[in-house]
């Protein structure tokens, strides 16, 4: 089937064409479709069946180029098969969050999943104030299931090997490379920024010992293939309610350092509470809300940690490569493995501060800030949230080492913000 376009018009006809999806819909079913893209790459329709909502479908399809950059933007559409096949691993391990996947097409690029009906992109909820008490449960087991299975803690060398070797992803890799770790801090012309927070933005682009400490985390980026990463792991690639967490649109996974996925869940949260200095102008609601969020960032390292460690003391494998199990076979192991394990989560903690520092500079002053900072209108309240955000990060990333537990990436938040009056 060559390539064309979905639309609106046409989806019902291509999806009836496809064996896997050709019974989903009834011949008289009262179908509906809209096109809901709101992300910066692709289409994303919703066909409904409006007799029967439950049984509706998504259809992502990526298209030549970059959505928010326009067609002048080029980009192959290998990142859907990314997508699909990152797709497949997350419900392989982490089954029930994320969306089903029922089809995907290679040469439309195409992509049926799950309706997601009842959930929300978790920005806009958050930027209403709406608390989730079972995300921090539920992310925390998205992280560490997915890190924890892909990674050379469970597999053998030539299964990760093999694993990774689906995962090239060079052309997503690369927009990272260039949108996170480098055309944020040097002349570019998509870069962004308040012109309010100009000295800050200029500040990090001519620092010497920061530019050092981001050039080792691109090529930690780079270069550490420690586990299949989501590698776009914000609040608007998280679908929730009340109930149900889900965890979208993987196409930038490629094997990477674990410390980028959980440092970008993090990262998000905490704009999102600096954000509430501007959408939440009573000091007691706002600090209710906040409160709730530095509790969540909390328990969202901690639950993560203690469910890494506990998946790999019940599931390391005679042939997984670090280590066999065997290995630690000996007077004192028990306690060295145990050791091991703390060492290794040390250094996710690391990156996790390092990565999502690094994070929160590039949504600053990068091609595309997130939108529960950039919907304040008001620039001067904007730049109250985005100089906390830059001081955050740059402490973030400068003082990763030193970090032995999240209290300590906490504290650096609630430093930057003790002095902001609204
Ligand atoms: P992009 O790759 O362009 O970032 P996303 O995967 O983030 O696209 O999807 C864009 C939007 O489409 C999401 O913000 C969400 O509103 C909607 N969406 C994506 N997947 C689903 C789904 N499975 N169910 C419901 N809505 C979805
Ligand atoms: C121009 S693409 C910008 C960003 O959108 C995605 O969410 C990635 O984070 C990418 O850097
Ligand atoms: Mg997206």
């Amino acid at each position: 089937m060559p390539f064309y376009p979905l639309n609106e018009t046409n989806i019902l006809d291509y999806i009836r064409q496809r064996p896997a999806l050709a019974d989903f819909f009834p011949a008289d079913a009262p179908v509906t479709v809209r096109e809901v893209g709101d992300g910066n790459l692709n289409f994303v329709f919703v066909v409904e069946n409006q007799a029967d909502p439950a049984n509706s479908m998504v259809i992502k399809q990526a298209l030549p180029y970059l959505r928010v950059l326009g067609e002048s933007w080029p980009l192959t559409q290998a990142r859907a098969r990314y997508e699909a096949q990152a797709l497949e691993e997350h419900n392989r391990y982490a089954p029930g969050l994320a969306p089903e996947l029922y089809d995907f097409n290679e040469e439309m690029a195409a992509i049926a999943m799950e309706y997601l009906g009842t959930h929300q992109i978790m920005r806009k909820p958050m930027v209403a104030r709406e608390k989730f008490p079972h995300f921090a449960d539920h992310i925390s087991s998205f992280l560490a299931r997915t890190l924890y299975f892909t990674s050379d803690h469970y597999l053998s060398g030539p299964e990760k090997k093999l694993l990774q070797a689906k995962f090239v992803n060079e052309e997503l890799r690369k927009l990272q490379e260039d949108f996170v770790y480098t055309n944020p801090y040097k002349e570019s012309e998509e870069n962004n920024w308040n012109p309010l927070v100009d000295d800050e933005v200029q500040a990090v682009r001519s620092d010497p010992v920061l530019k050092m400490a981001i050039a080792e985390l691109k090529d930690a980026y780079m270069n550490h293939a420690e586990a299949l990463i989501h590698a776009d792991l914000h609040t608007g690639s998280i679908m929730l309610n009340q109930e149900d967490t889900r965890v979208i649109d993987p196409e930038f996974a490629f094997f990477g350092p674990m410390g980028y996925d959980v440092g970008a869940v993090l990262q998000n949260l905490i704009l999102n509470y600096l954000s509430h200095f501007a959408h939440t102008p009573d000091p007691e609601v706002r600090a209710d809300y906040q409160a709730w969020i530095l509790e969540t960032v909390r328990a969202i390292w901690n639950q993560f940690a203690a469910k890494f460690d506990q998946l790999w003391v019940e599931n390391a494998r005679p042939d997984s490569e670090l280590m066999p199990l065997d290995y630690w076979d000996f007077p004192g192991g028990e306690e060295a493995f145990a050791a091991y394990r703390q060492r290794i989560l040390q250094h996710i903690l690391e990156e996790t501060a390092g990565h999502g520092g690094v994070k929160f500079l590039r949504r600053m002053m990068g091609v595309v800030s997130v939108w529960d900072i950039s919907s304040i209108e008001d620039p001067a309240k904007r730049a109250v949230a985005e100089r906390a955000a830059i001081r955050i990060g740059k402490r973030w990333i400068l003082e990763r080492r030193r970090f032995t537990g999240i209290d300590d990436l906490i504290q650096v938040v609630l430093d930057e913000t003790a002095a902001v009056t609204v």
